[in-house]
């Protein structure tokens, strides 16, 4: 690979063949639960114990035995440990399936499930089972002030300086398994390639910002990327 600097954008699509529901497929979690309820700062205070629950659920699946990382997961960690030149994977997706998988230098731009994070000291730290309204907060040791560690609708995404000064220098950027509906990663193609990086999209179906992209290909995250990689 003739690259120097690459970027990898990863979202819900990559974690479908472990098992990981979407988003905003026709069987997706949108389907199943209101995004303004479950993916909102407003829907947390109306019903956090809600919240709790929706999160709670996907935590257990996580945990469950039944979720590994699939072929597109391993592939992207060997591309990471065999490439010589800076390397970043941003994620999108709250799961743990790219670090089990063995990608080291992982950005999740919308938080991680197994932490959650004080509403008071805004201290975040690592959990492994359900969480209740009720549970004291592991820092300030009140009640009711732990909230899931991730970014919902309104909120700032997660390390966006890192990730913006990976995107500005990059010459490879990749997008896989993301719908291209949520900014702003969404953006992101158009930034690298604003820098003259080559810009490729792996998806089962064209995305929303399909024509902003160079190079496209189509199929399971599974086949296409460890093709892509060998
Ligand atoms: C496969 C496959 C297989 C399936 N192989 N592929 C108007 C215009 C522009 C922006 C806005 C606007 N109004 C409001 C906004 C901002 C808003 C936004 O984007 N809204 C849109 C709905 C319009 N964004 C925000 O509020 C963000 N914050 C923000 O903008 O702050 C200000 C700011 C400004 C400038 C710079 C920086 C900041 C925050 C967004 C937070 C999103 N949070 C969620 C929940 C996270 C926690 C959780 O998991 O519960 O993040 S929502 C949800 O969507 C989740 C995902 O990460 C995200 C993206 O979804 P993804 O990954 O694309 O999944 P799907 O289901 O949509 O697509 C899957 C794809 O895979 C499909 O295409 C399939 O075909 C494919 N696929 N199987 C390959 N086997």
């Amino acid at each position: 690979m003739s690259y120097q600097r690459i970027v990898v954008l990863t979202g819900a699509g990559i974690s479908a063949e472990s098992g990981i529901k979407t988003f905003r497929a026709s069987d997706g979690l949108w389907e199943e639960h209101r995004i303004e309820d479950v993916a909102t700062p407003e829907g947390f205070a109306a019903n956090p114990a809600m919240v709790h629950q929706f999160y709670n659920g996907r935590r257990r699946q996580l945990l469950g035995g039944d979720v590994a990382p699939n072929p597109a997961h391993l592939a992207l960690a060997e591309l990471e440990r065999r490439f010589n030149g800076d390397f970043m994977l941003v994620t999108q997706n709250i799961d743990n399936l790219h670090e089990r998988a063995g990608s080291v230098n992982v950005v999740h731009m919308h938080g991680e499930l197994l932490k959650m994070r004080c509403a008071h000291t805004d201290q975040v730290f690592p959990i492994e089972g359900d969480i209740a309204l009720d549970d004291r907060c592991a820092c300030c040791g009140l009640r009711q002030c732990l909230r899931p560690h991730v970014v919902w609708f309104g909120e700032m995404p997660l390390q966006m300086d890192d990730i913006y000064g990976a995107l500005d220098a990059c010459d490879l950027f990749v997008s896989i398994g993301t719908s291209g509906n949520v900014y702003p990663a969404a953006g992101f193609v158009q930034v690298a390639r604003a820098a003259g990086a080559h810009t490729l999209e792996i998806n089962l179906e064209p995305s929303a910002t399909e024509s902003l992209f160079a190079e496209k290909r189509y199929g399971l995250a599974s086949e296409e990327l460890p093709r892509f990689v060998s």
